[in-house]
Order: C-alpha cells, then sequence, then structure tokens
C-alpha cells in the first residue's frame, strides 16, 4: 500500500502544472532512496523511467497494456484520469502514462541534466 501511497503523489503532481516543481521537489525528497535504485545520491531519467514503468504493471491489473478507469479508481480521480487519456479513448495506455510522468520528471529537472537531485 505504501507504493500505491507514492504513485497518488506522484500522480496528483501533474494535476497542477503550475505547483508541479514544488509538489515533486517535496516528494522527490521523500522517496529519493527508492527511485535512487544505483544509490548515486540523484534520480536519473532512467531511475525515473523505470520505476514508473513497475508502477503502470502494477497498477494494470488486468494486464491488457491499458489502465481502466477502474483500474485507478483508487489513485485517480475522475478529471485526472482524463486528462491522462491524451487521446480520449476512455483508456489511459501505457505511452500516454509515460509520456505524462516524464514531462513531470522534465518539470522537476530544474538543472536540466537529466537527473534529480
Ligand atoms: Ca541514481
Ligand atoms: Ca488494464
Ligand atoms: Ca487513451
Amino acid at each position: 500500500m505504501k507504493k500505491l501511497a507514492m504513485i497518488t503523489t506522484i500522480l496528483l503532481c501533474q494535476t497542477a502544472p503550475v505547483l508541479a516543481q514544488e509538489q515533486a521537489a517535496a516528494m522527490y525528497q521523500g522517496q529519493k532512496d527508492r527511485l535512487d535504485s544505483n544509490s548515486n545520491g540523484t534520480v536519473e531519467r532512467a531511475e525515473y523511467q523505470a520505476f514508473m514503468t513497475t508502477a503502470f504493471t502494477s497498477l494494470d491489473k488486468n494486464k491488457d497494456g491499458s489502465l481502466q478507469s477502474a483500474e485507478v479508481e483508487k489513485v485517480l480521480t475522475t478529471q485526472q484520469f482524463a486528462l491522462s487519456d491524451a487521446n480520449r479513448d476512455g483508456v489511459v495506455a501505457q505511452s500516454e502514462f509515460m509520456d505524462r510522468v516524464m514531462n513531470d520528471f522534465t518539470a522537476a529537472d530544474r538543472s536540466k541534466d537529466g537527473s534529480l537531485q
């Protein structure tokens, strides 16, 4: 359940673009140890991507490669789900999910060096 809570935090960060940087920064401070899989003190883009890929897989309970609203009803509001569903086909495909979270990484990477300190 801890992991689910973290995913919620990450997803919630994406709903308010103006606040995303500060919220993400606070979140990374708390979760950095878990995201920093090679323990070098920074979260590289690849580490973040790997983590979010795992997160997607754990959310996709019926393993069809997309998130149905029922699969994420506990972590996303209807509005958040709609925002993630870029092509508006009613499901959040893995590519839509990853686009979303990687945009968040880019926003949080203030120094633009491809890693989060
Ligand atoms: Ca690292
Ligand atoms: Ca699914
Ligand atoms: Ca979609």
